[in-house]
């Protein structure tokens, strides 16, 4: 019996269908761009998006590096939110591997970097100055509880950057989340940004990967540079048939999660203990806090969870993330509700 597993929705499995389309695959080797199934996800990925052309990477990571990479020269500077996961998760490769400067500027709670924060880190031309050459977006924005990021907001940014000869790389990791949430499409979400990154193997289920789209030229660049980083694969369509489904038809479902994950949250507040420190969930996850009162710390209640096969991340002693997705149904979320009370209450 698998657990009942909220730290991420990258721990989903495939499903049993996209096990078959893998065992299927038609393949060939991608580095000479001869892997049919790679070159099929690579342009219904960039159709989704509504960009000219696609990169299959193998992580959102990779995805975001290589953007990041391709827009920028060494010493150039990147304009990205304190609570972004370029900033916080990535390990510092923009900098550590593209000698890229960052610039962070502060995340608004709703994921969103104030307009005039924006504005007021454009670097004059000045020698003194690295040059301001990016602006990162992150949608949904993980950090900051899950939100969506609206078209009209993603415009506004993004105008700001282009007026000062800047691109915009949008880390959509779970951009499809956000597009269900907003009731709008993937292409409309990226329609004002350069590049944009999202995920195949979170919410959407695939195993592996993630896909880099934008114009034909950046791509050209970006692929040279996956390859500089080792993300080169060869018969990949395996990974790739996969992810082809996630498109497909996971794309289609995230509503479903959603709804979970609200469902979940209803449940947890009427937990004594427990409050939403991120408001109520928009998307798929769900960030907990612990109350003054409650004596035992985050790490206690997930060790104490994990007995019972329900796997929940602890952030730090206080606070909890949850998220939902393809493999929680709603005898999951109501099981979970009922562990947290009684480790919160016996
Ligand atoms: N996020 C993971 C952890 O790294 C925190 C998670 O469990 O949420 N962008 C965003 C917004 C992400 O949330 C993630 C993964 C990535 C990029 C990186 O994707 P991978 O894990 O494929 O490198």
């Amino acid at each position: 019996m698998f657990p009942i597993d909220l730290r991420s929705d990258t721990v989903t499995h495939p499903t049993p269908e996209m096990r078959e389309a893998m065992a299927r695959a038609s393949v060939g080797d991608d580095v000479y761009g001869e892997d049919p199934t790679v070159n099929a996800l690579e342009a219904l990925a960039a159709e989704m998006t509504g960009k000219e052309t696609g990169l299959f990477v193998p992580s959102g990571t990779m995805g975001n590096l290589a953007a990041v990479l391709a827009h920028c020269g060494r010493g150039d500077e990147v304009i990205l939110g304190t609570q972004s996961h370029t900033f916080l998760h990535e390990a510092g490769g923009i900098s550590a591997l593209g000698g890229v400067h960052s610039c962070q500027i502060p995340n608004q709670p709703d994921g969103t970097l104030a307009l005039e924060d924006i504005r007021a880190a454009i670097r004059t031309e000045d020698i003194h100055h690295p040059v301001t050459r990016l602006l990162c977006l992150e949608n949904t924005h993980n950090d900051c509880g899950g939100v969506p990021l609206s078209v009209e907001y993603t415009r506004a940014a993004a105008e700001i950057a282009h007026q000062h000869k800047m691109a915009v790389h949008l880390d959509g990791a779970r951009l499809f989340n956000a597009a269900a949430a907003l009731g709008v499409s993937a292409a409309d979400l990226a329609a004002p940004v350069d590049s944009v990154t999202f995920c195949l193997s979170k919410g959407l289920c695939a195993p592996v990967g993630s896909v880099l789209c934008g114009s034909a030229e950046f791509i050209r660049g970006a692929r040279r540079i996956r390859k500089q980083l080792g993300g080169g694969m060869r018969q990949a369509g395996v990974l790739a048939a996969a992810g082809m489904i996630a498109l497909e038809k996971m794309s289609l479902r995230l509503e479903e999660d959603h709804r979970r994950a609200r469902l979940l949250a209803e449940g947890l507040v009427s937990v004594p203990g427990l409050v939403l420190n991120k408001g109520m969930p928009l998307t798929n996850m769900v960030y907990l806090a612990l109350t003054d009162d409650v004596p035992i710390s985050a790490f206690a209640i997930a060790d104490r969870l994990e007995k019972e096969s329900i796997l929940v991340g602890p952030l730090d002693a206080r606070r909890l993330r949850l998220v939902t997705h393809y493999w929680i149904d709603d005898a999951a979320i109501q099981k979970t509700v009922a562990a947290f009370r009684s480790a919160l209450t016996s």
